[in-house]
């Protein structure tokens, strides 16, 4: 009992497979350059890690997810709509779905509601959240791979817990945050430890 729980659900690499997405249109887009496999991934950011290998690489890195049908073709991670649709089933629970478009905007925002729309149905897109600051939105959990999730709320109401991608999986954790290793592991827990 008590009030319902909002769980906020990223979707670039919890719902969605950009860094898989990204690199084999990479691969494919520019097969004479080097590349970075997922295995050696190393920090949010996928143009940064590009532009250290290579100073021209950041922009052809940029390039790609800059391009039409990037977004709405990133495959599913496993276990993730599965997991998102039981949630959106139970009682006293809300979920939405929170993303931070890029700012080139004529294909990402209307690729993310597509894509939601594609695996989650059209009852999904009362659901979405496309926002830059993810602090200004409230909820009692956020599941986001991305390690520093900053913006002008310098107290979010929601405990970020960080999904575990290829990017992140070596970092450290500060106590007492806490990880979802993949859907396969026991989300269902983490949902409850926060029920009044
Ligand atoms: O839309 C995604 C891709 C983009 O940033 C957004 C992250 O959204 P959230 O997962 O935080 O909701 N993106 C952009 C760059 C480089 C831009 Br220059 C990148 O390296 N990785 C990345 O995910």
């Amino acid at each position: 009992s008590g009030k319902r729980l909002r769980v906020l659900v990223d979707m670039d690499g919890v719902l969605a497979d950009f860094e898989g997405g990204f690199l084999k249109k990479y691969r494919a887009r520019y097969p004479e350059d080097p590349h970075i496999t997922l295995d050696d991934r190393r920090g949010f950011w996928v143009s940064t890690q590009y532009g250290q290998l290579r100073s021209d690489l950041c922009d052809k890195a940029i390039s790609i997810w800059e391009s039409k049908d990037f977004f709405i073709e990133l495959e599913p991670l496993p276990g993730g709509v599965e997991a998102v649709k039981e949630m959106a089933k139970m009682d006293n629970t809300d979920v939405f779905i929170c993303t931070s478009p890029i700012q080139h905007y004529n294909h990402c925002p209307y690729e993310k509601y597509a894509w939601v729309e594609k695996h989650l149905g059209h009852d999904f897109l009362e659901r979405v959240i496309l926002t830059r600051d993810k602090t200004v939105i409230t909820g009692d959990l956020l599941i986001d791979d991305k390690p520093d999730i900053l913006g002008v709320e310098p107290q979010p109401t929601w405990e970020h817990i960080l999904f575990t991608a290829c990017h992140n999986k070596h970092l450290p954790l500060s106590p007492p945050q806490r990880r979802l290793l993949s859907w396969s592991d026991d989300w269902r827990a983490i949902l409850d430890s926060k029920r009044q």
